[in-house]
């Protein structure tokens, strides 16, 4: 079945209880691909009723979820990777179809990572570890780990397969059931995913719901047997589930934006650093990343040739239909996100002073004409307090700055409310490991960017987030609780 015939067999489902289902009220609405504005499927519209019934299912598996021993949920979850790995391309066409993200550069990426995420969680099954503390003679005193019930998680729409799966996998792993909430933009690969899945855990373990924010994520957070929720998506929406999740007393994890600094030396390595402009921007995906690297800060005697080469660049990918080979750039994800992206340049090429360069040709083909596509702009000369230089864009869009010192540059970088990630390029090992050290973010990398790795923690600090994802870690601290047992034998 190609993307577009299995986007329609999708159409119209949550996933509960291993089966799918329609919304109780029968409302779907409509799923459109941003490369040519056509409506490719219809998904369930969620509201209360759906989210009771989602939850209700997933209480009640949980309790003989999580009879199973560790590492049998472990390695139910491991199975599920090579599952994945089977559809890979499957998938990838599917997320390129619905999001607009290119499938060469981007959507196979994604669809690779996922797998090796439920991989890696696979595999800790025995990690679920307590301790023994001494306390007093003929007490025996230990910890023990046990999971928290039925979680709640809602994901964005900029990559879903790889957000859900840093969610649902360690989730999983520690013994919870999960219903996810899908982003009303790119419902239908996660959908297919719950399928897949679907195919190896038992029936309830995992269940989906489609629907949009305040309908049908909002009942999702308030229902009374969520005990726990994890978010990723806007600081506004990350604010209103944390306090909805207070008025409970759950624990919740957020992943929000990011306003990412890229510090460039000038003894960087300079083709290595320009790339790593490139990939950390993340202009292949238009810009729509939260650990973008969407304000470059770059030492004055390579300011201008930096910036040359970098539009070079950018000039050189090419912007196209998602589906094709020859694409590295998509489309952005929605005419919302588009009206507010193109707000941006416009107040950009506005601002005196400033110089906003559009890079990369527009797609000349005709099947494109209502694609929502958006040249790349590289801006220069913009003051510090623009909106463009402290708010996420969440575009192809980037501010690039000289400095002049590396005390002025380690202020300029740290003078926002985001702390998510950051990156330094310098062949200087004395001020990598102090920006390092000194740099406000969740994440800083010197002369690399990767993106989020299985096994290494991801969060962020400031308005940037709570708690962390991947790794051990986020599965011990964020989806277990530690029980203290003592034993008196005296
Ligand atoms: O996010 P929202 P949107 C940022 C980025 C982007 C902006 C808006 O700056 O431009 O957010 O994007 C669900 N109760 N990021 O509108 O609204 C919603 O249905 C419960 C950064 O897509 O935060 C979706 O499933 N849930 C980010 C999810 O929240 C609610 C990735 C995210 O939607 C809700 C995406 C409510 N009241 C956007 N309202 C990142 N960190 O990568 C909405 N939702």
């Amino acid at each position: 079945m190609d993307e577009r015939a299995l986007a329609r067999a999708l159409s119209g489902h949550h996933y509960i209880g291993g089966r799918f289902v329609p919304a109780r009220s029968g409302k779907t609405f409509a799923v459109v691909n941003p490369a040519t504005g056509e409506t490719i499927a219809e998904a369930a519209e969620g509201d209360a009723a759906d989210v009771d019934a989602a939850v209700e299912v997933a209480a009640a598996a949980q309790k003989d979820w999580a009879k199973l021993p560790a590492r049998k949920r472990g390695a139910l979850v491991a199975q599920c990777a090579a599952v994945l790995t089977q559809h890979s391309e499957e998938l990838a066409r599917l997320i390129a179809l619905e999001t607009g993200k290119a499938l060469r550069t981007e959507s196979r990426v994604e669809a690779g990572v996922v797998a090796d995420i439920f991989a890696f969680y696979g595999g800790l099954g025995s990690e679920l570890k307590g301790e023994s503390v001494p306390f007093a003679p003929d007490v025996l005193s230990v910890t023990v780990r046990e999971p928290l019930g039925v979680v709640g998680a809602i994901i964005p729409w900029n990559v879903p397969l790889l957000l859900m799966a840093l969610k649902v996998a360690p989730a999983l792993v520690a013994g919870n059931t999960v219903v996810v909430k899908s982003a009303e933009e790119a419902p239908l690969t996660v959908l297919r995913l719950c399928e897949l899945l679907g195919r190896v855990l038992p029936a309830g373990a995992f269940n989906m719901l489609s629907g949009f924010g305040p309908e049908c994520g909002g009942p999702l957070v308030a229902h009374r047997k969520v005990r726990k929720v994890t978010f990723t998506g806007s600081v506004e929406v990350g604010r209103i589930v944390s306090k909805a999740a207070a008025e409970k007393l759950i624990p919740v994890t957020l992943e929000l934006g990011g306003k990412s600094p890229m510090i460039v030396f000038a003894d960087c390595d300079f083709e290595k650093t320009v790339m790593g402009a490139i990939t950390s921007m993340r202009f292949t995906r238009q810009g729509q990343s939260c650990t973008a690297a969407s304000r470059i800060y770059v030492e004055r005697p390579i300011y201008d040739r930096f910036v040359a080469a970098l539009a070079e660049k950018v000039d050189a990918m090419v912007m196209g239909d998602p589906l094709d080979e020859k694409t590295d750039i998509g489309t952005i994800i929605s005419p919302d996100q588009f009206a507010k992206v193109q707000g941006f340049i416009e107040e950009g090429l506005k601002t005196k002073g400033a110089t906003g360069r559009a890079c990369s040709a527009m797609p000349k083909d005709a099947a494109l004409k209502k694609g929502l596509f958006i040249q790349p702009h590289i801006f220069t000369g913009l003051p510090n307090d623009s909106r463009l230089v402290q708010e996420e864009i969440f575009g192809p869009v980037t501010v690039v700055f000289p400095f002049d010192n590396p005390d002025e540059v380690l202020a300029a970088a740290n003078d926002s409310d985001y702390g998510l990630a950051a990156s330094v390029w310098t062949n200087n090992l004395k001020i990598g490991l102090k920006f390092a050290h000194a740099l406000e973010a969740g994440l800083v990398q010197v002369n690399q960017n990767l993106v989020v790795q299985a096994n290494l923690s991801y969060g962020g600090v400031k308005s940037s987030g709570l708690g962390k994802e991947a790794s051990l870690e986020a599965m011990l601290e964020h989806f277990m609780h530690k029980k203290t047992i003592m034993v008196n034998y005296q």
